[in-house]
């Protein structure tokens, strides 16, 4: 494989957390990633200069505190490709802007009765929002299975979208790491005059996503899994389609004209923005993407395939270990999830931390996943681009260990 633009060893000494935590090995990202310099600066600069709250103030602090906060959202709108800095709401996380979708759409926009399509493969933030929401407006939900590679199994899903409202459905999953044909996904739901609604929180941090050429309604992400600071998160709509949604939370900002009997809303995106916002969550995620625009999406996907490949094939090479999701790399974001023989997933975490190998255990907030898997935890090993080949290296020699440590034969 051809030697990619990004070099982990020169990215580390960006990272703080790695000078000061010498042989952490992190590979936790999937969870959250660690940030840059640039980033905790960014954040510290706008308290330290410029802190005032936005949209409010005439002083002049005030207007660079908003001038911060809007080119953060302009910053957003060209790295997913939007056509404008207006159809970017800026939430708290991924969930937030999940939460905001089913509550406007599903029980403002969908008659009761209607019909929700979601896959097998959704974290809880892309199916609880919806069953909190279809059981005050009666609707129904249906769920795409995957197939034993990992793969949604589509062979029924005409069946499954006929009649449907909206299909909601990850980009890529954060347990399998199967990355789904999102514009075929959105083509399908929109041929079936269903609304396509993407969870694009495994994909925009680590791969050029652009949401025109996706064709997706809306589309959610969180700042803290690319780099950015935690408690900022993006709702990503096409703009006709906010301007048709009823607001999600009411409050200060979000309105133009407030009467004891009724309210008149602000524009979009700041109809959906109600209260004080996370300003320097979101200058931080604006350095955020600045830093990775810097390296290029491209060469961030690249160097994960890398070690996705490398990973599946370091595990696939330890007896009694069990890989779940698409064999072939190029069909994977970067993270893999596995079982080694019957250590339970939290032990084989916790022998790692030892190493000072980070992992997750557990259910990834993922559980109709792993009941369909039949099995009721994973342990999950996932990589950004601070990571190295020879980090892999010590995580293969930790896991060879950890068969003997348990007495596996
Ligand atoms: N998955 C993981 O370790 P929040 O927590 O709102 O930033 O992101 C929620 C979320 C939504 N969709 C997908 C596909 C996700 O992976 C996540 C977050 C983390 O897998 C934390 S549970």
């Amino acid at each position: 494989m051809p030697s990619t633009g990004l070099d982990p060893h020169r990215i580390r000494q960006d990272f703080p957390i790695f000078q000061n935590n010498k042989n952490l090995i992190y590979l936790d990202s999937t969870a959250t990633s660690q940030k840059p310099v640039q980033v905790i600066e960014a954040v510290a600069e706008f308290y330290r200069k410029m802190n005032a709250n936005v949209h409010r103030g005439v002083y002049e602090i005030s207007v660079e505190a908003t001038e911060a906060y809007e080119n953060a959202r302009k910053k957003v709108a060209e790295f997913i490709g939007a056509r404008s800095s207006r159809e970017i709401v800026f939430v708290r996380n991924t969930t937030e802007a999940l939460n905001l979708a089913a509550y406007s759409l599903g029980l403002h926009r969908v008659k009761p009765g209607g019909k929700i399509v979601l896959t097998m493969m959704e974290h809880h933030s892309n199916i609880v929002p919806w069953q909190l929401i279809a059981k005050i407006n009666r609707l129904k939900t249906e769920y795409i299975p995957f197939d034993d590679q990992g793969y949604l199994d589509l062979s029924d899903a005409d069946k499954k979208l006929k009649d449907a409202d909206i299909f909601s459905f990850t980009h890529a999953s954060n347990v399998l790491g199967t990355i789904n044909d999102a514009k075929m996904l959105c083509r399908m739901a929109h041929e079936h005059g269903a609304l396509a609604i993407v969870d694009a929180a495994q994909s925009v941090p680590h791969m050029p996503v652009n949401v025109q050429e996706m064709g997706c309604d809306l589309l959610a992400f969180s700042g803290h899994k690319m780099l950015g600071p935690t408690g900022i998160g993006v709702l990503y709509g096409r703009r006709e389609l906010l301007e048709e949604m009823e607001p999600f939370q009411g409050g200060g900002e979000m309105i133009k004209e407030v009467h004891l009997d009724h309210s008149l809303w602000n524009d979009v995106p700041w109809k959906f923005e109600a209260g004080t916002p996370n300003i320097a969550g979101a200058v931080g995620l604006g350095a955020a993407i600045d830093y990775l625009r810097g390296i290029g999406m491209e060469n961030v996907r690249e160097h994960e395939h890398r070690l996705t490949a490398k990973a599946l094939e370091i595990l696939s090479e330890i007896r009694h270990a069990k890989i779940y999701g698409p064999e072939n790399p190029l069909h994977r974001c970067g993270l893999v999830s596995f079982n080694l023989a019957d250590i339970h997933p939290h032990d084989l975490a916790t022998y790692l931390d030892k190493h000072g190998i980070c992992v997750r255990a557990g259910h990834h907030c993922a559980m109709p996943i792993h009941t369909h898997l039949g099995i009721s935890a994973t342990t999950r090993a996932s990589f950004y681009i601070y990571n190295t080949e020879e980090e892999l290296e010590v995580f293969r020699d930790a896991l060879l260990q950890a068969l003997k440590t348990f007495r596996i034969q």
